[in-house]
């Protein structure tokens, strides 16, 4: 078995968290990264989200990686060769680890490469996996994307196959996600391929309540990135001062969320200070959805193929296979 952590040092994430969080909340409009949302509890709230009756997206992908399991395996083959199976945010795997198991079942010879931001997910994975699917190679990698694509990349000699799912790539505006793609694109060879999981348009009564859970699920998500500045970054923000609100506009597919100060108040962050008027906002997510032409248009403006598209049973949500 071939089992190996690499993480960059606490020190530089803080300091880099440090600054993110103070450029974000001295520009105007205030904005704060939702890529900082996956904490220990950030990651325990959004396992609850996924559980919750209105988050549509995960069951939607689980019912595709459940169900066309075999469609998948055989979209990503290529020649039937070795290759390196590099996901990106890998989160709990759950999804992924129907199809690791499926091709591990075939013999197919591969090694898994999580990447995520989250250490935690990253120490979880390399003791659970190998324990649950017998005979796996996996090689967990702590960090930014882009930071551990690089060490993936000195580590592999095979073709490439990265796996971008759960509709993360709506987590950023268009432009700035065709910009990605397109840097994923010069990190890969001619013959690799992205398997990307796509939350395309649909009623927006349904996309709304996903982000607007009655429970309040989502609010705590988002005020929890508030507690994580408190804790990590010496802060004293007040969540009760705070409230949640999203937005989707079904014309442009964008569906945002904010927290909005509820009273005129002063939040200390390190040496800090920061003014926050009543009914001020924090813009904290985007969470992007897509027509089907729109995801193609992206594969062929970032250099991808599109070369196969999945969907869950109710076509919410997609998985398509690109060619580099
Ligand atoms: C994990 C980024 C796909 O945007 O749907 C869920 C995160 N935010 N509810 C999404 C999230 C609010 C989720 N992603």
């Amino acid at each position: 078995m071939n089992t190996a952590t690499l993480t960059e040092t606490t020190d530089a994430k803080t300091a880099q968290f440090y600054s993110d969080v103070i450029d974000g909340l001295k520009s105007t409009p205030k904005r704060l990264q939702s890529k900082y949302f996956y904490d220990a509890n950030g990651d325990k709230i959004f396992q609850e989200l996924m559980n919750c009756e209105e988050y549509y997206p995960t069951n939607c992908e689980l019912e595709i990686f459940s169900k066309k399991t075999a469609e998948l395996a055989a979209a990503i083959a290529g020649d039937g060769g070795p290759f390196d199976l590099i996901e990106l945010g890998a989160g709990d795997a759950m999804k992924s680890a129907y199809l690791l198991r499926y091709l591990l079942e075939q013999g197919v010879d591969f090694t898994y490469m999580p990447i995520d931001i989250s250490d935690n997910v990253i120490c979880y994975l390399n003791e659970t996996l190998p324990q649950t699917l017998p005979g796996l190679q996996i090689i967990g990698l702590n960090g930014e994307y882009f930071n551990m694509l690089e060490e993936a990349e000195r580590l592999s000699t095979r073709r490439k196959v990265v796996m971008f799912l759960g509709s993360n790539v709506g987590n950023m505006p268009v432009p700035e996600a065709i910009g990605f793609i397109k840097e994923l694109n010069r990190h890969l060879s001619p013959g690799d391929m992205l398997l990307i999981g796509i939350d395309l348009k649909k009623s927006p009564k349904t996309v709304l309540a996903a982000y607007n859970d009655k429970e309040g699920i989502t609010k705590r998500f988002n005020l929890n990135l508030l507690l994580r500045i408190n804790k990590e970054l010496n802060a004293n923000f007040n969540v009760e001062h705070f409230d949640h609100y999203a937005t989707y506009d079904p014309e442009t597919g964008a569906c945002k969320s904010y927290l909005v100060s509820t009273e005129a108040q002063t939040v200390h962050i390190g040496n800090e200070v920061i003014r926050f008027e009543k009914d001020e906002y924090i813009f904290m997510e985007i969470s992007q959805k897509f027509t089907i032409a729109e995801t193609e248009q992206m594969a062929l403006e970032a250099n991808f193929t599109p070369v196969r598209e999945l969907f869950d049973s109710k076509k919410w949500f997609m998985d398509a296979v690109w060619l580099a």
